[in-house]
C-alpha cells in the first residue's frame, strides 16, 4: 500500500544516511582490496559491511522482502513479483579505493518488477537523489529535470569502461566511444554508472550509456532519470531489460536512438542467466 511505501521511503534514507557515515569513516582509511572477475574489478570489506548494513536494516522491518545485493547475489540473480530490494552499497569501488570523490550507495525497491523507489547517496559530496513513481525525482529536495538537448553534435556524453579488461571487448567500447567523441561536444567517465545517471537527471550531463554494469548499477538511476523527464532504453535503442546489463539514457528520445545507432552492441551474459 502507499503507507507502506512511504514507510520504506523514510527507511531507505535512514538506511543510506547510516551506511554513508560508515563509507565516510572508511574512506580516510587504508583499504583491503581484492579482486573479483578482473584486476579492475574490486571489492572492499567496506562493500560487504555496508551492504550488510543495509540487508539486515531492512530485513528487521520486513522479513518477507526478497533482496538482490552485489556482493551476496552470487552467480546469477532471479527477480521475482515479491518486494525486492536492489543493492549496490558502494557503487564505483575503484573510485573509493583510490579516494576519487564520486561513490554512491544505491538501493532501488522493486514491486511486481516495476521500480517504486529509487535512491542515490553520494556520502562524500552529501547529495542525496531519491525518485517515487509520478513524483519526480529531487537531489538533497531540489527537483530534477533533465536536458532537452536532442543533436549529438551538442551533448556532453557520459561513458563508461567498466571492468573487464578482455581485449575484444575493450576493442569495441574503444570503437564505440571514438563514433561517439567524433560527433559530441565530449565524453566524461566518472567511475561510477549511478552518479552518471545523477548527472543526466540533473541536466549537466546529456546521455550516459554502457555495456557490461548489473542491475544494482542502474536500478534505482533508472527510475531517476525518467521521473526527471528522461528517456532510459537499451543500447540498441530497444525498451529497457534491468537483466540486460545494457543502458543508454538521455534526456531525449531523439538523442538516445543517435547514439544507439553509432554503438557497437556486446554480446554480455545476462545477470539472470536467461
Ligand atoms: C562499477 C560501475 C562502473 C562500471 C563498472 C562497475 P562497482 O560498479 O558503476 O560504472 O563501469 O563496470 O560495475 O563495481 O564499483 O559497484
Amino acid at each position: 500500500t502507499n503507507d507502506d511505501l512511504d514507510v520504506c521511503f523514510n527507511l531507505v534514507q535512514d538506511v543510506a544516511r547510516k551506511a554513508g557515515e560508515m563509507i565516510r569513516e572508511a574512506f580516510k582509511q587504508e583499504k583491503q582490496v581484492s579482486t573479483k572477475s578482473s584486476l579492475a574489478d574490486l571489492v572492499t570489506e567496506s562493500d560487504k559491511k555496508v551492504e550488510q548494513l543495509i540487508i539486515s536494516t531492512v530485513k528487521d522491518k520486513f522479513p518477507t522482502h526478497s533482496f538482490i545485493g552485489e556482493e551476496s547475489v552470487g552467480d546469477s540473480c532471479v527477480l521475482t513479483d515479491n518486494a525486492t530490494w536492489i543493492i549496490d552499497p558502494i557503487d564505483g569501488t575503484t573510485n573509493f579505493v583510490h579516494r576519487f570523490p564520486y561513490i554512491a550507495v544505491s538501493i532501488a525497491l522493486l514491486v511486481q518488477k516495476k521500480t517504486v523507489i529509487g535512491l542515490i547517496y553520494n556520502p562524500i559530496l552529501d547529495q542525496m537523489y531519491t525518485a517515487r513513481p509520478g513524483q519526480g525525482a529531487y537531489c538533497n529536495g531540489e527537483k530534477l529535470q533533465v536536458t532537452q538537448t536532442q543533436d549529438l553534435g551538442h551533448a556532453l556524453v557520459c561513458a563508461e569502461f567498466g571492468s573487464s579488461r578482455d581485449s575484444k571487448v575493450l576493442d569495441s567500447k574503444f570503437r564505440s566511444m571514438r563514433k561517439i567523441i567524433e560527433q559530441a561536444h565530449g565524453i566524461r567517465s566518472l567511475g561510477t554508472a549511478t552518479m552518471a545517471m545523477c548527472m543526466v537527471a540533473s541536466g549537466k550531463a546529456d546521455a550516459y550509456f554502457e555495456m557490461g554494469p548489473h542491475i544494482w548499477d542502474f536500478a534505482a538511476g533508472d527510475l531517476l532519470v525518467r521521473e526527471a523527464g528522461g528517456t532510459v532504453v537499451d543500447t540498441t535503442g530497444g525498451p529497457m531489460d534491468l537483466m540486460s546489463r545494457r543502458v543508454l539514457c538521455a534526456g531525449t528520445q531523439e538523442l538516445a536512438n543517435q547514439i544507439a545507432a553509432s554503438l557497437e552492441q556486446l554480446d554480455l551474459q545476462r545477470d539472470d542467466c536467461a
